[in-house]
């Protein structure tokens, strides 16, 4: 089996948006025992502790939530995922879904690095598709896939020195697309795999045609895992759920075969607000699909009573 370095880096962000909570998501992974579960999987596991935002001069804008803040997370982010990747295989453990904005910009810039092209695979209810200016919320956790393929309206942001093409994304477990994101993206070509196609056709396919991409490119894959991609009866720790998510089984399908495509570089886990949770049931669902993608086996799965 191949061993590799993990490297969990804690994101305590709660910028992306109004309601708080996600903050308390890297020590609920911890007390969930995300390192001893991939160190029992023969993984050496470091944890690099919580990094903490940039400072900048940024001025707050009127209708984007904390926007100094997440300029701020991004460029710390964006370093760290750099500075990590040469090493191991980095673990995000979030905090909101804005933190994408710099673990993808950082990851894309390591890929140029090595010469190979990132993809991302999207997790998640929503595509997070938006521009500042066609957020309606202004809550920027909705934003990030438009920051790293390099759509307009992010002047005040760091630049994107190697935005990912939209059509290096692949888009699972979609049920919540606002208009605006919609139209941007049919004109811009991201594999999409919806709810709907996903019952009627399953997981596996969309996600098997995605890494035969991946693998004829030489790329290298960046998981983005968002809570609410799970259904909210198995995952109820998040802030913005949406019914008719993927089952357990169907989520541990796609982080099995993750797994056994060889492909993923890093992972971000978001969204994760413990304030929600009942009785640490979704912390530990995302702490035993990680060990998924890191190869744990399905009769290896432990017995959980809560
Ligand atoms: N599209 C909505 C908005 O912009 C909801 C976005 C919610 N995003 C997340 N992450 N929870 O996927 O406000
Ligand atoms: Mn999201
Ligand atoms: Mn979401
Ligand atoms: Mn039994």
């Amino acid at each position: 089996m191949d061993n590799k370095h993990v490297i969990l880096v804690g994101v305590p962000m709660d910028a992306g948006k109004r309601r708080q909570g996600c903050r308390m998501g890297p020590d609920a992974y911890r007390v969930a025992g995300l390192d001893q579960a991939l160190a029992n999987l023969g993984h050496q596991v470091s944890d690099i502790g919580d990094i903490q935002p940039d400072d900048t001069d940024v001025p707050e804008d009127l209708h984007l939530f904390a926007l100094p803040q997440v300029i701020g997370w991004t460029k710390a982010l964006s370093r760290t995922a750099q500075n990590t990747a040469p090493n191991g295989l980095p673990i995000f453990m979030g905090g909101d879904h804005a933190l994408s904005m710099g673990t993808v910009a950082g990851m894309a810039a390591h890929a140029q690095q090595i010469g190979r092209p990132l993809f991302v695979l999207w997790l998640d209810a929503h595509s997070d598709f938006h521009t500042p200016d066609s957020t309606g919320s202004g809550n920027l956790h909705g934003t990030p896939v438009a920051y790293f393929t390099g759509q307009t309206g992010f002047d005040v942001f760091p630049h994107v020195a190697a935005p990912v093409p939209t059509d290096r994304v692949g888009m699972i477990g979609l049920r919540s697309v606002d208009p605006a994101e919609r139209a941007r993206l049919e004109k811009d070509h991201a594999m999409l795999a919806d709810m709907r196609s996903i019952d009627e056709h399953g997981i596996k396919a969309p996600l098997i045609a995605f890494l035969e991409r991946v693998r004829a490119a030489n790329g290298i894959l960046h998981v983005s895992l968002d809570v609410d991609f799970l259904d909210p009866s198995i995952a109820p720790a998040v802030g913005t759920t949406v019914p008719g998510g993927a089952t357990e089984r169907e989520a541990h399908l796609v982080m099995e075969l993750l797994h056994e495509s060889g492909l993923v570089c890093s992972l971000d886990l978001v969204e994760l607000n413990p304030f929600l949770d009942e009785r640490g049931r979704t912390a530990k669902l995302m702490v035993d699909l990680a060990a998924s993608l890191l190869g744990r086996r399905i009769f290896d799965r432990p017995t959980r009573s809560f």
